[in-house]
């Protein structure tokens, strides 16, 4: 169905909902103009599927070169590069959980959210994108991967005094309505 779409009825489509420095958005993140946009890599940050790979064509093959001196990423853990050729100036890149396999999967998924904030902050940036990390290859469910997205996010806000604007951006109607419920549910 989407496909019969013109572009332009594609941009109308896309929906955004916000409240206070929460913004929710359904699209694609390698088209989001913010500080940093967060990548869901795998440890060895050197390219896969998914957004990761979305990320590396659109920022070009500089963005390889650069994290190929990062000698990969623990899961749970995070590291910044710059964006190259996206619209996004910098790239977060966390290695989120796999779900089937890793242990303590809440708690790692939790850390990528919360460290990747840590590193806007020490970074002096102001705004971040993240996409629903390890809900893909890694098999997340959705609906818990959203609220530990929105719970670890809305915590790490509540205790930093600066100003920091987080979008979540989905990347499918379904997961949107998801993100949106469980953000609506939070706030009560
Ligand atoms: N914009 C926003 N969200 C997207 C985009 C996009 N352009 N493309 C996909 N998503 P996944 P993971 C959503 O599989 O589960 C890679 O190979 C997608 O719908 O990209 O953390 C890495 O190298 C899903 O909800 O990441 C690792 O090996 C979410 O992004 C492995 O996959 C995450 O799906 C990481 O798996």
């Amino acid at each position: 169905m989407e496909n019969f779409l013109s572009e332009e009825l594609k941009e109308i489509l896309k929906r955004e909902y916000s409240k206070g420095n929460i913004i929710l958005n359904l699209g694609d993140i390698t088209k989001v103009e913010v500080d940093a946009i967060v990548n869901a890599a795998n440890e060895t940050l050197l390219g896969g599927g998914g957004v990761d790979g979305a990320i590396h064509a659109a920022a070009g093959s500089e963005l390889l070169e650069e994290c190929k001196t990062l000698g990969g990423c623990r899961t749970g853990e995070a590291k910044i590069t710059k964006g190259y050729n996206l619209p996004a100036k910098n790239v977060i890149h966390t290695v989120g959980p796999i779900y089937n396999t890793d242990k303590n999967v809440e708690k790692l998924l939790s850390d990528c959210y919360t460290n990747s904030l840590k590193l806007i902050v020490e970074n002096n940036l102001n705004s971040i994108a993240f996409p629903g990390i390890s809900t893909g290859v890694y098999g997340y469910p959705k609906e818990d991967a959203a609220r530990i997205a929105i719970e670890s996010v809305l915590s790490f806000l509540k205790n930093h005094k600066g100003d920091i604007k987080v979008i979540f951006v989905s990347f499918s109607e379904r997961d949107f309505d998801i993100y949106k419920k469980i953000f609506e549910e939070s706030m009560k």
